[in-house]
């Protein structure tokens, strides 16, 4: 009799356990929207109640950058919210092997996935530095435009994005085959055929993002890498401008000085036409081994962006130098895509060769593949990075804190935390 009593009390138990555990989780849940409500609302952050509810340590310091609390209360998306703790994805679940790159906003690392094994580029950018440069909405807008579920071959893909109270992470696709700049400055120049390729592959991921009502902005050297097959990928969508339609225009300055269009020089109103110079740009410096109005003085290199034609010698075929003096039009309504965008320049004989259907179906074969040994092989990267120790901080501890930093950065980046509805790493 005792044996059943004690099986019975044993079962009810159990029964009331599981009951109470539905229920602390449903609360845990329903507190956990509460203060993804109250975090991502700066203003009530201030209220006396709601520090005191949060223990708001006013003397608290900023945030030491070796400290990297994840919190998971930060990841403020829908997909994310049907996540249990354990299952979010976070710092700890990356081994960080090496920098790949580096910016003012924080750097590009190379990361293993833990479970999978599989290789990412982890891009972590530091909030303080962030909003000190009061940067927030250019990265909210390369997060937005990431998530755009983009499906482009020539553009990087986003896996996850998630924050811990000091930095944000973007888990993007790795490539491995470096900069196209680094294997141009190798090389000098590339033959007409090979820039031909290059340009077309970034022109159709251009015209992709503009069906989209996306400007890219910021075509520069450095957001052109080459995957191990030797294709083109572009990353970096921290400048992209979003929402444009086709006839709007908009004039927040940003750029890189070589590859700065003059509309945006001058602060003028700028529409995607200014995606189509950068591309001039970068086919002139392909061709000619120089961007088009280089001056080691910067005065200088503005006042020939704004009134000097660009020197086309004829080492290039007539049809590049059309090209190149079509897309590089001072005036943006005269500029090759002005009108009907990408089509004006697939219709171009410079592109002639180019089967647009093959090249967007990868079909095209790159003339110069890298040489990789493996995905862990960075022979492309810069050593000044690479070179550069990896600092334990990106995985210090999972523990879920509230500090004054998070109020402040949760205001500046709600709903920045990402990851696919189903969860799986691919
Ligand atoms: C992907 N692979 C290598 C380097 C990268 C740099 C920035 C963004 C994505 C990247």
């Amino acid at each position: 009799m005792a044996v059943t009593r004690c099986n019975l009390s044993y079962c009810r138990m159990r029964g009331i356990m599981s009951l109470l555990t539905a229920f602390i989780k449903d609360r845990k849940m329903g507190l956990n929207d509460f203060m993804q409500k109250l975090v991502s609302c700066p203003h009530m952050c201030q209220h006396s109640d709601v520090r005191g509810f949060l223990k708001i340590d006013e003397n608290q310091s900023e945030g030491n950058e070796e400290i990297d609390e994840f919190d998971s209360s930060l990841c403020l998306n829908a997909p994310r919210s049907a996540l249990t703790e354990e299952t979010q994805i976070k710092p700890c679940d990356f081994h960080y092997l090496k920098i790949i790159g580096k910016g003012s906003f924080g750097k590009v690392m190379l990361a293993k996935h833990k479970e999978t094994c599989k290789y990412y580029a982890v891009k972590v950018l530091q909030k303080k530095v962030i909003l000190r440069k009061k940067e927030q909405k250019h990265i909210m807008a390369e997060r937005s435009v990431l998530l755009k579920n983009l499906k482009n071959p020539f553009l990087v893909g986003l896996h996850y994005s998630f924050q811990t109270t000091d930095k944000l992470y973007f888990v993007l696709d790795y490539v491995n085959g470096g900069e196209l700049f680094y294997h141009l400055q190798r090389e000098r120049v590339f033959l007409e055929q090979r820039a031909r390729f290059y340009a077309a592959e970034i022109a159709s991921a251009l015209g992709y993002l503009h069906s989209l009502h996306i400007i890219y902005r910021d075509l520069k050297p450095e957001n052109i890498l080459l995957d191990s097959q030797g294709h083109i990928v572009l990353t970096d969508f921290g400048l992209c401008k979003e929402g444009l339609e086709p006839n709007g225009t908009t004039s927040t300055f940003c750029g890189t000085p070589e590859y700065l269009a003059p509309e945006v020089l001058q602060k003028q109103a700028y529409d995607h036409t200014v995606d189509w110079w950068c591309l001039g740009c970068v086919l002139y410096e392909m061709l000619y081994g120089l961007p088009p109005f280089y001056s080691r003085n910067t005065a200088e290199m503005y006042s020939n962006i704004l009134n000097k034609t660009p020197v086309l010698q004829p080492n290039v075929s007539n049809a590049g130098r059309d090209l190149l003096e079509a897309l590089l039009q001072k005036n943006r309504t005269q500029r090759l895509g002005a009108k009907q965008d990408f089509m004006e320049l697939k219709l171009h004989s410079f592109f002639s060769p180019i089967n647009w259907d093959d090249l967007m179906a990868k079909k095209i074969k790159p003339l110069f593949v890298p040489t990789v040994s493996g995905p862990t092989d960075l022979r492309h990267f810069d050593p000044e990075f690479t070179h550069l120790p990896v600092t334990s901080s990106l995985c210090n501890s999972d523990t879920l804190m509230v500090t004054s930093s998070i109020c402040e950065a949760a205001g500046a980046f709600p709903g920045f935390s990402y990851g696919p509805p189903d969860h799986a790493f691919h």
